[in-house]
């Protein structure tokens, strides 16, 4: 319908200006072509000269009235440390540039409105001029040069990389149609290497290579949170077209290039928090976000820092939107306490991990913590010898009491635990499901139990501390029906038999 309307309109207004050309025609051949000339000159131009100031008026009038929406203006001021020389570069060739934009506006219009026909007035020959020549080259030069230099002043400023012995925070955007993958290092601080043979889209979007250590710990968070005042690197790139990393609050952009990484290094300075409190004090951020629900959150309760594509990199470009939170550093460390690593996430244990049936260093820390956890927990109990505790990480051979290397975390672990409490002594007891020989089953079960005492008084530990027995499958603890079941049934147990010795 609005459509109709505008074509409607155009046609109407094409109707017009035939009509108005016919009528001149008809004026022009009735009162004679000279004067009808002279007086259209003399109206347009006086007519160019109001458009001159009506133009100039409504471009003053609009940057004033929507000031407060521009970056740099009202609560949009810089929030990060480098943002406010941005602005003020910003500002300084908006300056000159504003004085050239009003004054060639002023002469264009005030030129045609003085040189318009005039009856009997003769153009000046005039062909050249040296001293309009140099003060029209030397002043824009000038004025060039001066821009010129602040605008690289500010880049050396902000463009720098850190110093490889700087603490810095780094983290990863990769861009793709239509999102980005964030990815920050785990708690080592390091992010793994990568490579893009390894791209596997449903397990591996990044191409990580996971037999890099680093990787291990390296999390894919969907919200990026970053402490304030810490200075933080992005690392930048993108997998298919380019894009374009934008995070206009802190007055960062920087291309996204596909095989050739780029970086930015800035330091947020305001949280989300403080940014919406300095919202809260303009009229139009008062007003309910949902125009349909008037009691429920205002504009600037809901405000968050956003990042953006800055590239058009497809026609999903609008979607490439992620959440930036600032935040203080405490509240940054609970959010990246409460983050797990994408491999351990996705990868762990899979066909997919180099790493399969093997330890890694974070689990064998973790148990290790755990073990002495349970064993605390078992001394503090009236009758501890009630309490048995899996040690989940002893391992055999398929059939035989041989421990396997990987049980040494574990044993290792207990060898501590009991030169720690010097004054307890504990069963070792085998397990096994009920497949095979009860008998044969009874003896298997003894030997492993067996092996482990061994090993720990080989570490140390009297043998008058340690007993082994061999239960067979006489004490299941879980069902035997399942394969799940009877693997949990095979295992190795201790038990504190007595303490004060
Ligand atoms: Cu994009």
């Amino acid at each position: 319908m609005i459509g109709l309307l505008i074509v409607g309109i155009i046609l109407l207004f094409g109707v017009v200006v035939v009509q108005i050309g016919r009528v001149t025609d008809l004026t022009a051949k009735i009162r004679g072509e000279e004067a009808v000339s002279r007086s259209v000159t003399n109206s347009q131009a006086k007519w160019l000269l109001v458009f001159c100031v009506a133009f100039l008026v409504y471009c003053v009038a609009s940057a004033i009235y929507y000031k407060n929406s521009m970056l740099g203006y009202g609560p949009h001021e810089a929030a990060s440390a480098h943002g406010g020389d941005i602005d003020s570069l910003f500002n300084t060739t908006l300056f000159f540039t504003g004085i050239v934009f009003v004054l060639t506006h002023i002469a264009l219009f005030w030129f045609t409105y003085k040189y318009r026909r005039v009856e009997g007035r003769v153009g000046i020959f005039f062909s050249h001029d040296n001293k309009l020549e140099l003060v029209w080259t030397i002043v824009p030069a000038l004025v060039m040069v001066f821009l010129v230099t602040n605008g690289l002043v500010v880049w050396n400023e902000v463009m720098p990389d850190v110093d490889p012995s700087e603490e810095v925070l780094e983290f990863e955007a990769t861009g793709y149609q239509f999102a980005w993958d964030i990815r920050y290092p785990g708690p080592d601080g390091k992010l793994g290497t990568k490579n893009f043979r390894l791209i596997n889209l449903a397990n591996n979007p990044l191409g990580q290579d996971w037999s890099d250590p680093k990787n291990i710990d390296d999390f894919h968070p969907t919200e990026i949170y970053l402490p304030v005042n810490q200075k933080v690197r992005v690392r930048i790139t993108a997998k298919d077209v380019l894009h374009n990393f934008y995070l206009p609050h802190f007055r960062l952009k920087m291309d996204a290039i596909p095989g050739l990484p780029t970086y930015f290094v800035f330091t947020p300075t305001k949280t989300t928090e403080e940014y919406r409190e300095e919202l809260s004090k303009y009229p139009e951020w008062q007003v309910p976000a949902d125009p349909e629900n008037p009691n429920g959150p205002q504009r600037w309760e809901l405000f968050d820092y956003e990042l953006a594509c800055a590239e058009l990199c497809g026609k999903g470009h609008y979607s490439m939107k992620r959440i930036v939170k600032i935040v203080s550093q405490e509240e940054y460390d609970e959010w990246f306490d409460a983050q797990t690593g994408y491999y351990i996430q996705n990868i762990r244990n899979t066909n997919d991990d180099p790493f399969k049936g093997q330890l890694l260093p974070y689990e064998v820390e973790a148990r290790s913590q755990e073990l002495l956890t349970e064993v605390e927990a078992a001394l503090i109990e009236d009758d501890p010898s009630t309490i048995s505790i899996n040690l989940k990480n002893v391992f055999f051979n398929i059939g035989s009491a041989e421990l396997k290397d990987d049980s040494k975390y574990e044993l290792d672990n207990i060898a501590k635990i009991m030169s720690e409490y010097n004054d307890i002594a504990i069963e070792i007891s085998g397990h096994t499901d009920n497949t095979g020989d009860a008998n044969s089953n009874i003896i298997l079960s003894g030997e492993r139990a067996t092996a482990v005492t061994q090993y720990l008084t080989e570490k140390g530990i009297s043998s008058e501390r340690l007993k082994a027995v061999g239960y067979g499958q006489t004490i299941p603890a879980y069902t035997n029906d399942t394969v799940e079941g009877r693997q949990n049934n095979r295992r190795i147990e201790m038990k504190i038999i007595s303490q004060n010795l």
